[in-house]
């Protein structure tokens, strides 16, 4: 067996559902891409992205001078089919699938362990990324074979989909490369059209300042107010573009083996109750979240977008709920649950906030609280007879 073989059957044994190689010559293409949209604003709110950084990304050779090779991973991750019916026990917010397990960044890292240990002790340089390392990891992926970039802009890997997540590793090993898959979506559009933000401004083209995902998970603070409504019951992610899918309705279950259903971990509820999520304190966040992705967004906007999904629910039963968060220590989350209950309205709301505005001291806050109790209407005044 050669080594690329070697690589191959050891990738799959780890439970990455694909593996393909390419050189290590820039991703061209996608560089050009990744510059274009930087400079045309659809990178814009990443605060961490920069031109520098889309050329960067494109190079696997910056870090690894002598690579000749980048072997590129999928691995699969569970898709739980949501329920739609409501819940006796108040309104559930929505986590995107690929959230739901242990943090991915750490499950692939560790997958990637034996690989870097095999290509090293046969005398190679091996460097791993996963996501968040200078790399272009969708572009890798297409160049290597392992799938097709969908009009949604997420690799789609033939007879799993896209639920899957890519890392690579650059290597000084002289490995055989595969070529690109030739598939596309065809005619289809339902991705772009199902996409409430517009997001998907054209076919393979993704406005990061309308994605759900980019407000839910990278946005630190406020969210605009045209969002809110937009963003209905998504506490951190959102999947719709993916759900749409049809290549991914016809894949078959995206996790074959047990051993990579471990890897992840026990989930998390895919529809947690959001009442519940409303009232947890740091501690609570903490115990709840510390080893998913999830703890990205820190208890605060997590809780941010919890308040905008009631809103969105607009269940008046949660008045209550939305109320005593009026009083939450976090200026980002007292604001958004005076929208909420400006959502809500009806008269517990209408009092709640008055009462708040009464007290608050933040600027921001007292700005939200105000817009909120135009929101809830006139007070109704009973009728002269
Ligand atoms: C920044 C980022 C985001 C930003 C997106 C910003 C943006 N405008 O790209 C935000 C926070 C919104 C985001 C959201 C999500 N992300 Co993200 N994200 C990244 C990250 C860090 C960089 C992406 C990037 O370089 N963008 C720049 C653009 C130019 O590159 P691109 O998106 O790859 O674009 C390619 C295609 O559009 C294609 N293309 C160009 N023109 C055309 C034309 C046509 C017709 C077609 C078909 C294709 C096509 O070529 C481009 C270059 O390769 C990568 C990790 C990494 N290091 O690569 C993860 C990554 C792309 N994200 C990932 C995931 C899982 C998601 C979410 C699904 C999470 C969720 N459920 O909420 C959503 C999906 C949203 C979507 N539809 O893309 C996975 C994707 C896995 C996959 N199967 O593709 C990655 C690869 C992380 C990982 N290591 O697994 N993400």
């Amino acid at each position: 067996m050669n080594l690329t073989e070697e690589v191959k059957n050891r990738a799959k044994a780890l439970g990455f559902c694909a593996v393909g190689i390419t050189g290590a010559d820039p991703f061209e293409e996608a560089e050009t891409a990744a510059a274009t949209r930087t400079a045309e604003g659809l990178m814009d709110g990443l605060t961490w992205w920069s031109d520098g950084r889309a050329h960067a990304s494109a190079d696997p050779r910056r870090n690894t001078p002598d690579a000749r090779s980048v072997i590129a991973l999928a691995y699969p991750y569970p898709t739980p089919v949501p329920s739609e019916s409501r819940d006796e026990d108040g309104p559930r917010g929505r986590i995107a699938s690929y959230a739901l397990g242990r943090d991915y960044h750490e499950v692939l890292l560790e997958r990637m362990q034996p690989l870097l240990a095999m290509l090293r002790e046969q005398g190679h340089r091996a460097k791993s990324y996963v996501d968040h390392g200078w790399m272009l990891d969708r572009a890798a992926a297409a160049r290597a074979g392992l799938g097709w970039l969908g009009k949604n802009t997420n690799l789609l890997v033939p007879g799993t989909g896209s639920s899957v997540l890519l890392a690579e590793i650059v290597t000084s090993a002289q490995l055989d490369q595969d070529e690109p898959v030739k598939k596309s979506c065809g005619s289809c559009d339902a991705c772009l059209r199902v996409c409430p933000t517009g997001a998907l401004v054209a076919p393979g083209v993704l406005d990061n300042r309308r994605c759900i995902s980019f407000w839910t998970i990278e946005h630190r603070g406020v969210i605009p107010l045209e969002m809110r409504p937009l963003i209905g019951d998504w506490i951190f992610g959102c999947d719709l573009c993916q759900e749409v899918c049809p290549i991914n309705a016809g894949a078959r279950p995206a996790l074959p083996d047990a051993d990579a259903v471990q890897a992840f971990g026990p989930p998390l509820e895919p529809r947690p109750r959001l009442e519940e999520l409303l009232r947890l304190d740091d501690e609570g966040f903490r115990a709840r979240f510390r080893d998913s992705a999830v703890w990205r967004t820190r208890r605060a906007g997590l809780l941010r977008n919890v308040c905008i999904a009631l809103g969105n629910v607009a269940d008046r039963a949660s008045s209550p709920a939305l109320t005593a968060a009026l009083d939450d220590p976090e200026p980002l989350v007292r604001g958004h649950a005076a929208w909420a209950l400006g959502r809500l309205g009806g008269s517990a709301a209408r009092a709640a906030l008055q009462q708040a505005l009464s007290r608050e001291l933040d600027a921001q806050v007292r700005d939200e609280c105000a817009l909120a109790l135009q929101e809830c209407g006139p007070l109704a005044v009973p009728s002269a007879v």
